[in-house]
């Protein structure tokens, strides 16, 4: 694979993990933690460091992560842990990867390489600290990894929405009521593709979902080892912002991809891949399931009628049919019949 580019002997190989049984049985996000029984957030914390090792600093920005994971006096983190601000994730991983570059070439540090992963939620990620995520995937010269976990609500101060929030969702600032059903009248903000779009110096992008757990490391294994800057767009059933039996967790984001509404992909300096059951729907080989059994299963689309659920089903159509890539560009290529000759 890749060596980073931080010039350091020996390189890193962080080779895909070949199969669940094969995975290293040390762990560095522990017990210790308070999220709700059936939290994916806390499995996709578990998982990425997992996938990252031990010679890893993740700073964490506020939000769930942050405030359920580091109780006073107390953590779940086994590898060196800095909180940092809810909108800036993106400061704090350039910032860190930059003084670990400086410490190297000083020589007051070993050379070695160090995953550096600053993590944000959807509303510390999508909304409040976008653009210090977009300023930080202009520097090509930093190895650091953003990693987006995404429970479509500022959860953490009791479910608001977010720029992430799915259209017409129960939140505690959207409560459906009698005069008028749907108070959430915006569609989800398309941040991977966004950012693998208007960042070419980016050299990776991803969505995951962890009910796909392996191929989810997977990716956080090679944007590691592509270096940086990197993006992770992980999208994580949340028992209680969308009010469902923590049991059913892992089923949820199963549907989430099977009906099509969270397509997995990578963009891989430049280069766009569809994976998993996404590249299988894409390809004919498994079809794409009706959204209704991903809503329905969620009581914060419980006040949804007939009609809602079919806009929804043809906004998730309109994303697979008329996209220029399915999930990842929206755009739709013109075809002109009567083109003018050109010039
Ligand atoms: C500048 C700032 N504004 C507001 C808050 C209050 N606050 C703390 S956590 C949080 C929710 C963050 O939501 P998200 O990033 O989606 O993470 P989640 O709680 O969902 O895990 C908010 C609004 C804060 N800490 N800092
Ligand atoms: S509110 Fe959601 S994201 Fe926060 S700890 Fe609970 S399940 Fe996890
Ligand atoms: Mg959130």
């Amino acid at each position: 694979m890749a060596s980073s580019t931080y010039e350091i002997d020996p390189t890193q190989t962080l080779d895909p993990f070949k199969s669940l049984k094969k995975l290293p049985l040390e762990e560095y996000f522990t017990s210790g933690h308070r999220t709700c029984q059936g939290c994916e957030s806390a499995l996709v914390m578990k998982m990425m460091v997992k996938a990252a090792g031990p010679r890893t600093i993740v700073l964490g920005s506020t939000g769930c992560m942050y405030v359920a994971n580091t109780t006073y006096y107390s953590t779940s983190w086994v590898v060196p842990w800095m909180h940092t601000q809810l909108g800036s994730s993106g400061s704090a991983g350039l910032g860190s990867a930059a003084a670990l570059k400086v410490l190297m070439r000083k020589g007051k540090m070993k050379k070695e390489p160090i995953n550096v992963i600053a993590f944000c939620g959807d509303g510390g990620g999508a909304d409040m600290g976008l653009g210090g995520i977009s300023a930080a995937l202009t520097h090509p010269d930093y190895n650091f990894l953003i990693l987006m976990y995404d429970n479509e609500s500022y959860a953490n101060t009791d479910i608001q929405l977010s720029g992430s929030t799915p259209w017409g969702a129960h939140t505690t600032f959207s409560p459906p009521g009698k005069v008028k059903r749907i108070m959430h009248h915006r569609w989800k903000k398309n941040m991977a593709g966004m950012l693998a779009a208007g960042h070419p110096t980016c050299k990776y992008v991803s969505t995951i979902c962890m009910s796909y757990g392996l191929l989810g490391m997977n990716c956080i294994r090679k944007a590691l080892t592509i270096g940086g800057p990197t993006f992770i767009h992980s999208l994580d059933p949340c028992p209680k912002g969308w009010d469902y039996d923590p049991y059913i967790s892992h089923d949820l984001g199963e549907l989430a991809v099977t009906t099509g509404v969270w397509p997995l992909y990578e963009v891989e300096n430049g280069t766009v891949r569809l994976l998993g059951k996404t590249k299988e729907i894409a390809d004919g080989r498994y079809k794409r399931g009706p959204v209704r059994d991903y809503l329905l299963k969620q009581g914060r689309f419980a006040h949804f009628t007939n009609d809602d659920i079919e806009y929804f089903q043809s906004k998730v159509d309109d994303m697979w049919n008329k996209w220029l890539v399915p999930g990842v560009i929206p755009m739709a290529k013109e075809v002109e019949a009567d083109a003018p000759p050109s010039a």
